[in-house]
């Protein structure tokens, strides 16, 4: 109770008021980039930070709190508790192991499936309605696994898949024409990483389709121009660690921006990882990758049916199919 009362009440706060909630499942590089983003752009009234370190944790929680100052009114709690995450509106999750060197994929696959063990659970338990973004890699595979282990319908899971990827093409994109990259629309689906499939006949920009306007002015076709830029966007990543330790800027922003179309049910179009069972000729299995879809506050409200050319849909079909023995081998 405080003593000092500088505001004379003359109601009482609102007991039914609806809160918003997003909580942030690791408190790494990628899970505070995303968290701070998150505060940034004011997109929740209660942030919730979980960790398994107590001090990092509770230093990373004191050290966005002290810039309450200069942000809107957002209430930040972290504990390595998981009912600090009740009633989450949106549950984020960055916890990963990290590879170990010489480690194989699958060996960091299943101590990721582990930790999954111990983080989907209880957050499905303390948020029942809530929507499930995973972020940790490999994180088509992840989500998943995040998908069967919450027993969550499939619209309420969803990977951030190929946003980020699609975000860097964009910028590439804007950067070799000289335009700004919120007029490029252009997207990767399918596997995020190193076999993602650029969607060519996709690309525009302020309306204007690329290659059918290239084609059409008889420039010489600069389809190598954007297989390069293809090609720089899958080394992005390697490029950033290898240079920094981590990525953590783009991937915030680009989990703020999903996290505010859910949220605010903007139903706007996002490369995310979806079930992708019955979309582009992919038939057999449950395997999570990217697909253009709208998100909502229910979450996926549906694929766009963009036009794939042959070997656009193969590609994707083969990036299904790879995910599919990768799940296969989990045992779950
Ligand atoms: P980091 O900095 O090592 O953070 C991971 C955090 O998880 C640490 O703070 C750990 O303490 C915490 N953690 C570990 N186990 C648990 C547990 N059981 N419960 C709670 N927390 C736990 O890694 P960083 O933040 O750099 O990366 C996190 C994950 O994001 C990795 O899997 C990356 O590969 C993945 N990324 C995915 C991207 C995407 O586009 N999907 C992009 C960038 C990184």
């Amino acid at each position: 109770q405080a003593f000092f009362k500088p505001i004379q009440q003359t109601a009482p706060p609102s007991p039914t008021q609806r809160h918003t909630k997003i909580s942030v499942i690791g408190a790494g590089n990628v899970g505070m980039a995303i968290a701070q983003t998150i505060l940034t752009q004011d997109l929740v009234d209660v942030l919730a930070l979980v960790d398994a370190k107590p001090d990092k944790l509770r230093g990373e929680m004191l050290d966005l709190q002290h810039a309450a100052a200069f942000l809107p009114r957002t209430r930040i709690l972290a504990d390595t508790d998981y009912a600090v995450t009740a009633g989450s509106d949106l549950c984020i999750v960055t916890a990963g192991a990290r590879q170990n060197p010489g480690e194989s994929r699958l060996s960091l696959l299943q101590r990721n499936l582990a930790l999954f063990r111990s983080i989907v659970p209880p957050l499905a338990k303390y948020s029942p309605d809530a929507i499930l973004l995973i972020v940790s890699n490999p994180v088509d595979v992840l989500t998943y696994v995040a998908w069967k282990l919450s027993g969550f319908p499939p619209n309420r899971v969803i990977g951030s898949g190929t946003n980020l990827d699609s975000s860097r093409f964009r910028f590439l994109i804007a950067d070799h024409l000289d335009v700004n990259a919120q007029d490029v629309q252009a997207y990767i689906v399918g596997e995020h990483g190193d076999s993602s499939v650029a969607l060519w006949s996709s690309i525009s920009v302020g309306g204007v389709p690329i290659l059918s306007f290239l084609e059409r002015q008889e420039i010489s076709y600069e389809k190598e121009t954007l297989e390069k830029i293809h090609k720089e966007v899958v080394q992005s990543a390697y490029e950033v660690i290898s240079l920094k330790g981590y990525t953590s800027w783009a991937i915030g922003y680009s989990v703020a921006n999903l996290a505010r179309s859910i949220l605010r049910d903007q139903r706007r179009i996002h490369p995310v990882s979806v079930l992708a069972k019955g979309f582009y000729g992919i038939s057999d299995g449950d395997a999570f990758l990217s697909l253009p879809a709208q998100l909502g506050r229910s979450g996926v409200l549906g694929v766009t049916n963009v036009h794939l050319t042959e070997e656009e849909g193969q590609k994707l079909r083969d990036s299904a199919k790879t995910i599919l023995e990768v799940q296969s081998e989990l045992g779950i």
